[in-house]
């Protein structure tokens, strides 16, 4: 195993090509990514003062979703545990981050989730270094550029970037845990929805999460196959941001809430055996800082309705989800590849300028499913797929 997981590493990286420099290349190695990773200026959108990249992190190979657990198929991103394609070290749907580079054991109840690819690495390639992030969006396309989705097969499943480096911690989960270590702060999610993050309320306003030069960036990436025949899928993030830390501007933090505690290894709940109602409630979380609640979109998986946000016990917002968008409803040829006919949640309305926040304040999320409006995913052998309740909140931090 040790040695597959070596291999597939040195292809990565002899393959690596890039069309610009790496801004910042952790300790002179080559960070560890799939093939074709590379950084490329693209023009900004928001302000003549930013800049704007595309970083394509890299082409990944998905396994069919019925590949057999005896006879793996073949990877670019990593290697496959029976249609699971472990790739790179750790992933929260994934197992413990094993120190040593061992590849990680599944979770138990991941282990029959057909097609899914943990492409996760520690050492994702950053957008910059020294600079202010105002703007997140990802991608998942097939080689040719069409994007990728429910429609024809392979989707984005999820995303958390974290940051590691001197002093940060984890706002939602600090002192370190077994999931979220000590110098390690989330600070980016993405689901397939893929709305995209301001770190800020808009792409202008003088606020934004700093990128430091001894900063490395964490990415747990998990990519899904729908269908019975493999695909190859690229995954990219386009960043804009300002060289720097300007004076003046505001510190934007992400706050990971969750369903599930920071004493857990991933997000993933099981659904309430022979329940199809039911509402997942996270634990209280109460704040260490003073500021201001930007944004935030919440996160669940099929058959999930809405999150909610209470701040002191009262609503202070509400994200729901719709199903079936376009690029979600599975097209004739991947249900003709077996694809599961069932609605998919398409996007969630965003909950913007959600107010004060003081230190003592509670926060807390829930999240609601009916599973007779909207059936769960189902995974190779036919049970449920597990659920989540989740909203990554951007924080404006003042002391
Ligand atoms: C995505 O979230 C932002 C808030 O960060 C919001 O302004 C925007 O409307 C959302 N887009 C969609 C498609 O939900
Ligand atoms: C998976 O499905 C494809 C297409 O229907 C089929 O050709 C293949 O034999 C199946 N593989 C396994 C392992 O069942
Ligand atoms: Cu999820």
């Amino acid at each position: 195993m040790k040695t597959t997981l070596l291999l597939a590493t040195l292809a990565s990286l002899t393959s690596l090509s890039l069309s610009k420099p790496i801004p910042d290349g952790p300790h002179g190695a080559a960070p560890i990514t799939g093939t074709g990773a590379k950084v490329e200026e693209v023009p900004a959108i928001f302000s003549s003062k930013y800049k704007r990249v595309r970083v394509t992190y890299g082409q990944y190979h998905l396994a069919p979703f019925n590949a057999s657990s005896a006879k793996p198929a073949g990877g670019h991103g990593g290697m496959d545990m029976g249609g699971m394609a472990m790739g790179g070290a750790g992933g929260h749907d994934a197992a413990p981050k094993p120190a040593g580079g061992a590849p990680p054991m599944a979770m138990p109840g991941m282990e029959n989730e057909g097609g899914m690819a943990d492409v996760s690495t520690h050492e994702a390639l950053k957008p910059c270094s020294d600079c202010t992030l105002k703007y997140a969006k990802a991608s998942l396309t097939f080689p040719d550029g069409t994007s990728a989705n429910y429609l024809n097969g392979a989707y984005l499943h999820h995303l958390t970037m974290a940051v590691v480096g001197p002093g940060r911690e984890d706002l939602a989960c600090p002192g370190g845990t077994m999931r979220i270590p000590k110098n390690m702060e989330r600070m980016l999610a993405f689901h397939n929805d893929r709305n995209e993050t301001f770190f800020g309320v808009t792409g202008t306003d003088e606020m934004g999460f700093y990128l430091g030069k001894d900063d490395k960036m964490d990415l747990e990436l998990m990519l899904k196959n729908e269908i019975n025949v493999p695909k190859d899928v690229v995954f990219s993030i386009e960043w804009e941001f300002i060289p720097g830390r300007p004076a003046g501007w505001g510190d934007v933090k992400g706050l990971w809430m969750d369903a599930a505690p920071c004493s857990a290894m991933m997000s993933d709940i099981s659904p309430p055996k022979g329940k199809t109602q039911f509402t997942l409630t996270g634990p209280t979380w109460t704040s260490t800082v003073n500021g201001r609640l930007l944004n935030t979109v919440g996160h669940m998986h099929d058959g999930g309705l809405e999150v909610q946000i209470l701040s002191n016990g009262k609503p202070v917002c509400l994200s729901k989800a719709s199903y079936n968008g376009p690029g979600y409803v599975p097209g004739t040829d991947a249900l003709a590849l077996g694809a599961s006919k069932i609605d998919h949640i398409s996007r969630y309305s965003p909950c913007i300028n959600i107010g004060e926040l003081k230190k003592g304040d509670t926060l807390a999320l829930s999240a609601q499913y009916d599973f007779e409006k909207y059936k769960p995913a189902l995974n190779k052998v036919g049970q449920e797929s597990h659920v989540m309740g989740v909203a990554m909140v951007f924080v404006e931090t003042k002391q």
